[in-house]
This record gives structure tokens, C-alpha cells and sequence, in this order.
């Protein structure tokens, strides 16, 4: 098999990079290690900023989004009892739309489909070989069959535990990470959101959040021990919890039901430099990963695609490597500032093991700090919505 871009991953950024670089005429084959169904399972990321929302639409994939999408002006940040109100339109001028990875996958799957793009799911033990020559090539199994894929330029889509990072050599790249010790226990259900837009709760129990789907489906998260199990947690335990994380207008009044998805997520941040080792190039959370407390994870994805798929294209059909020489050093200015931004909401909101009492006072100050001051929140305000590209 041959094609102009092998993409390793068919999540969202390898899916948004192939139907980009598709409709530009540059042949691509995504290489999936689990099925379709699989990838459409996981519950993730539920918020797009608007310059997500606008390379979606430039995809061709804006439609069910704009229909069923909710846009939200604003979001609330609360400390115990007390209400902060982002508002993001007011402050700069833009919303965000709340809209589920989910339906985001499914949509560029359909894309992808209309288009006859090739997804190979299920293979397995895939190698990179040569990425550092001009004759890249990846042999990977499918069906007990050892396959080979030749290919001008790799794309590492592959996420945080894939092979594409792995396969530059540790002498050639830097990591940094930071591991919070504690994780988020996430819930959906089919009950009334708790309110009308998010709600980010610092509480004197520890932090939670209360998301959403739609109208009808809502998603929630409370902060629990890393050792925390999902089978420690009926249903009757969460939603104590995580009404005694929420100010009690909200609790009082919220609907609750039985879930239908329960997991927890380990919080880290964590980032691989550089981006490029010859002919491959990493992608969203295969570089990078970041807590999900800001909801940066899926934009940052898509704004690493911004920054490659035209730099691809011009290398591709016009021999033009400016683009890709520069892919690393322009994505990474972008991603440290999403590090930033989400390390310190991740501070801002979460109780920590063993913190000392001044911490719980910093946190209550900050909230109080933002309730009072406009600059404050118009500061929160331009890195929720998305820092340009
Ligand atoms: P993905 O989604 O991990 O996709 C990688 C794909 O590669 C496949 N794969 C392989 N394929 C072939 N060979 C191999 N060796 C392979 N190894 C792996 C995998 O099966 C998979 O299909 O990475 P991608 O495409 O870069 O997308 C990144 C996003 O998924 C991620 O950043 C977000 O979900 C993070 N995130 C959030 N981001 C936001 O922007 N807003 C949010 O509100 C938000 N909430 C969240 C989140 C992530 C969460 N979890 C569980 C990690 C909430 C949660 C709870
Ligand atoms: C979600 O709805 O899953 C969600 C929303 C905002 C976040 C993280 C997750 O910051």
C-alpha cells in the first residue's frame, strides 16, 4: 500500500488531519489500532472553542454541529456558596460550543467515509521505519497478516500511549510532565444539567464539575484519590459527593438519575519536544497532554492540525518545506500557553493530599480576586475560549 501521508490513530486529530489533507487532493491512510465502535465509546472531551468550531466547519463537518451544538456565552466558577460568572462573550466578544468528542468523531468518520478514505481498524504491532530518511515506511499487522505501507511524510495521531512518540530516539527529544495525585471520577446521565452553563466548583470538599451533553444528557466530575476504584462509587455516593461540591441553589434543585458511563481519569500534564523528528510528526495527545480542568485537550489537538495540514499540503504538492520546518517551533508556542492556562485552573480548583492551610486560603482568594475584578476574568476568559492560532 502507498500513500502521500501515513497517519498513525484515527482520533480526532488523525481523522480532522486526513479530511483536511483528503480535500486537498493528498492521499492519506489512517492506521486504527482498535475499531470503530471502540473509538466512539470513550467519553471525552465536551467543550470547542471557536477556532475548533471553525476548522471543523472549513473540514466540511460544521453541519450536525451547528444544528445540535450548544453555544455557551459563559461559565460559572464557584467557592463554596459563592458564584463567579465568566462571561465570555461579554469579555471577549466569543462563546463556545458545547458539543461531544463523541459526535465530533462521528462526524468526521462520516466525512471520512463519503470521501473513500482508506481507515484500516485493528491492526497492530505497528513500526515506523526510516522517518529520518526521504523514504519513510510502516509495517503493521492486521488479521495475522504483516502488511507494509509506504509513504512520503508520517503523521503521529496515536495519542499518549502510541508508538510515533516512542519512535524518536530519547536523545532527540525533551519531556516534561507534571502528575497531580488525583484523578476525575467522570459520570453521564440521562438527567437535566444542573444549570445552564458549566459549573467549575472549588468546595471545601474538593473539586467538581458540572458539564453537559444536551438538554437531556449530562456529564459531571468529582476530584478522587488516584486509588480510588470505579467500583467503590455507586451511583448513590456520587451524587452525594458531588452535591456537597456545589452551591446549595445548584445541589438543591439538581436532577439526578442512574449513570450510564462512570470512569476515572488520571490528571497530568506532560509535553514532548519537538514535534518533528524527520518525517514524522506528532499530533495532539501523542506530544502533549494537559489536565483536563481548562478543556484544552481536543482544541489543542486541532489546533497542532491547523498548524500541519496546509504545511503538509505545500510540501506535498509543491515541494515547499517551509511549513513543516517551522510546524514544531509555531505549534509549541500555542501548547505552552494551554499548559499554562490549564496547570493553573488544575491549581486553582483542586484540593491536594497533604496541603498545607495556606493553599485552601489561596484558592478562596483567587475566587474572590476574580468575582471582583474584570481584568481578572477577562484574563480566564481569552484562554477558555482559545488563544489565537
Ligand atoms: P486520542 O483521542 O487518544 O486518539 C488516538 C488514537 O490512536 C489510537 N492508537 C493507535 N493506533 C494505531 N497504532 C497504535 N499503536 C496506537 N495507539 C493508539 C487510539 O486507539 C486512538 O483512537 O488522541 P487525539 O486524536 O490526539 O485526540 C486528543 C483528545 O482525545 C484529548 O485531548 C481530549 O479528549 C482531552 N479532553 C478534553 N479536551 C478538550 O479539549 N475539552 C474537554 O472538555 C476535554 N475533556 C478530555 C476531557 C479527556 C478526558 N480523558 C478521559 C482523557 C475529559 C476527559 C475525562
Ligand atoms: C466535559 O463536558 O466532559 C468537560 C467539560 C469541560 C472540561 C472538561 C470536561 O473542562
Amino acid at each position: 500500500m502507498k500513500a502521500e501521508v501515513a497517519i498513525i490513530g484515527g482520533g480526532p486529530s488523525g481523522l480532522l488531519l486526513s479530511q483536511l489533507l483528503n480535500k486537498a487532493g493528498v492521499a492519506t491512510v489512517i492506521l486504527e489500532r482498535a475499531s470503530r465502535e471502540h473509538v466512539l465509546s470513550r467519553i471525552r472531551a465536551g467543550v470547542l472553542e471557536a477556532g475548533t468550531v471553525a476548522m471543523l466547519q472549513e473540514a466540511g463537518v460544521g453541519d450536525r454541529m451547528a444544528a445540535e451544538g450548544l453555544p455557551h456565552d459563559g461559565c460559572f466558577l464557584t467557592d463554596d456558596e459563592l458564584m463567579v460568572r465568566i462571561n465570555f462573550k461579554e469579555l471577549t466578544g466569543t462563546s463556545v460550543m458545547v458539543y461531544g468528542q463523541t459526535e465530533v468523531t462521528a462526524d468526521l468518520y462520516a466525512a471520512q467515509d463519503a470521501m473513500g478514505a482508506t481507515i484500516v481498524h485493528g491492526v497492530e504491532d505497528v513500526v515506523i521505519h526510516d522517518a529520518d530518511s526521504s523514504e519513510p515506511y510502516i509495517e503493521y499487522s492486521v488479521g495475522g497478516e504483516r502488511k507494509r505501507l509506504d509513504c512520503a511524510y508520517v503523521a503521529g495521531c496515536d495519542g499518549f500511549h502510541g508508538v510515533s512518540r516512542k519512535t524518536i530516539p530519547e536523545d532527540k527529544r525533551s519531556e516534561f510532565e507534571r502528575v497531580y495525585p488525583f484523578g476525575w471520577l467522570g459520570v453521564l446521565s440521562r438527567t437535566r444539567p444542573a444549570h445552564e452553563e458549566l459549573i467549575y466548583a472549588n468546595s471545601s470538599n474538593g473539586f467538581a464539575l458540572a458539564s453537559m451533553r444536551s438538554e437531556t444528557l449530562s456529564r459531571y466530575y468529582v476530584q478522587v484519590p488516584l486509588s480510588d476504584r470505579v467500583d467503590e462509587w455507586s451511583d448513590e455516593r456520587f451524587w452525594t459527593t458531588l452535591k456537597s461540591c456545589l452551591p446549595s441553589e445548584v445541589a438543591d434543585h439538581m436532577e439526578t438519575g442512574p449513570s450510564i458511563e462512570k470512569s476515572i481519569a488520571p490528571l497530568r500534564s506532560f509535553v514532548s519536544e519537538p514535534l518533528r523528528w524527520g518525517r514524522l510528526f506528532l499530533v495532539g495527545d501523542a506530544a502533549h497532554i494537559v489536565p483536563p480542568t481548562g478543556a484544552k485537550g481536543l482544541n489543542l489537538a486541532v489546533s497542532d492540525v491547523h498548524y500541519l495540514y496546509q504545511a503538509l499540503i505545500d510540501a506535498v504538492k509543491k515541494g515547499d518545506k517551509t511549513g513543516i520546518d517551522s510546524y514544531s517551533e509555531r505549534a509549541l508556542l500555542r501548547i505552552w500557553k494551554a499548559m499554562r492556562f490549564s496547570w493553573q485552573m488544575t491549581t486553582m480548583l483542586h484540593q491536594f493530599d497533604g496541603e498545607d492551610s495556606f493553599a485552601a486560603q489561596m484558592r478562596k482568594a483567587t475566587l474572590y480576586h476574580l468575582s471582583q475584578s474584570e481584568t481578572a476574568r477577562r484574563d480566564l476568559a481569552e484562554n477558555y475560549i482559545g488563544l489565537p492560532f
